[in-house]
């Protein structure tokens, strides 16, 4: 079985050796411009386009990652009828949730308030928020929606969760499609966005959605930079409506040296850290996938191109 593989920012030579240990049958080599040579599965983040265009011998093009907006930005570059499989958590719910739960906690417990005030050698007590007064809304209830719940839901929070379609988790207010976002907006005073990047959800949060939080919102968000309109955000943080954020992807990556959020100290930023690829377990997964799709079995993660997730 011949596996080609291009990884942006990878080690290959990490890869060709996880990918050994799930798959000693496999032979992986690393896809090099004008490499034309027959291939049963591709692997790839951000590949370039040369890399897939035509390339109808594939059985399976493998996304190193949960969000598949960079693939499918190639375009009809992607060979026609070969399916593109995301991963699938892989590792990366856990992540999510440690980091989510991480942040919620920080605005919830006051910690931020405090280390300001360590700074300055004050003791003083400060009023506690009430749990009651701190419901989260998670947009996006898929693979890491659900694990970053499942954390939270441990801490007895108020929980509300948006989709495209309507859902049923325990202990989750669930709201679902355009016409109930505004509902969840207005109903949630921590905003955590976990959702893929399409073009229905591409500039999502403007400051028309982001003025329903209740005053003293947060704002998390673990998913694409492009959910969010940038100055919006930094207007209503200013303004005094939204208390902070804390923000693990921006519209450009690397975060430009002169970006105002850079300024603002009530923005946390993480550079695209919050859930990372997990090497031997994602080669473990595609492993399997494999293996089941060479067996004619159905597989999670199969993305759906026309609907972009
Ligand atoms: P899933 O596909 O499992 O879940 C996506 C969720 O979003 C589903 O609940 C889906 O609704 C919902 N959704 C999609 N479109 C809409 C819409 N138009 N309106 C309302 N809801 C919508 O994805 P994952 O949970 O695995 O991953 C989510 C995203 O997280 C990735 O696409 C990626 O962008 C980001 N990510 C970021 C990482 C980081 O390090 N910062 C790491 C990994 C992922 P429904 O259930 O009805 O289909
Ligand atoms: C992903 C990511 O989508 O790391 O997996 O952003």
């Amino acid at each position: 079985m011949d596996i080609i593989f291009h990884s942006a920012g990878a080690n290959p030579e990490l890869w060709q050796n996880a990918l050994q240990q799930a798959m000693p049958e496999a032979n992986m080599r690393i896809w090099h411009e004008g490499d034309t040579a027959p291939a049963d599965y591709a692997l790839v983040w951000k590949p370039p386009a040369a890399m897939l265009r035509g390339r109808t011998d594939l059985k399976a093009i493998f996304n190193l990652g949960a969000g598949v907006d960079a693939i499918l930005q190639l375009g009809d570059a992607l060979p026609a009828g070969v399916p593109v499989i995301r991963l699938d958590d892989a590792g990366m719910g856990v992540q999510m949730a440690e980091f989510v739960a991480h942040a919620v906690l920080r605005y919830f417990r006051r910690l931020d308030d405090y280390a300001r005030q360590n700074q300055q050698q004050v003791w003083r007590f400060l009023t506690p928020y009430e749990k009651k007064d701190f419901s989260i809304g998670v947009l996006g209830l898929g693979v890491l929606g659900n694990r970053i719940i499942d954390a939270l839901r441990g801490f007895d929070f108020p929980l509300n969760g948006w989709s495209r379609t309507q859902k049923s988790v325990t202990c989750v207010n669930c709201y679902a499609g355009h016409d109930q976002l505004d509902q969840f907006l207005k109903a949630s005073k921590v905003l955590v966005v976990i959702l893929p990047l399409t073009t229905e959800t591409e500039n999502l949060l403007d400051r028309e959605k982001l003025a329903l939080l209740p005053k003293g919102a947060y704002l998390i968000n673990v998913a694409r930079g492009a959910h969010l309109i940038e100055n919006d955000l930094l207007d209503l943080i200013q303004e005094g409506h939204i208390a902070g954020a804390t923000l693990d992807v921006f519209r450009e990556e690397p975060l430009a040296p002169t970006h105002p959020f850079w300024q603002e100290p009530r923005i946390t930023l993480t550079p695209h850290i919050s859930a990372l690829t997990m090497r031997d377990e994602s080669a473990r997964q595609i492993a399997a996938k494999i293996q089941a799709l060479q067996a004619g079995q159905a597989i999670a993660g199969l993305v759906d191109q026309s609907r972009g997730y």
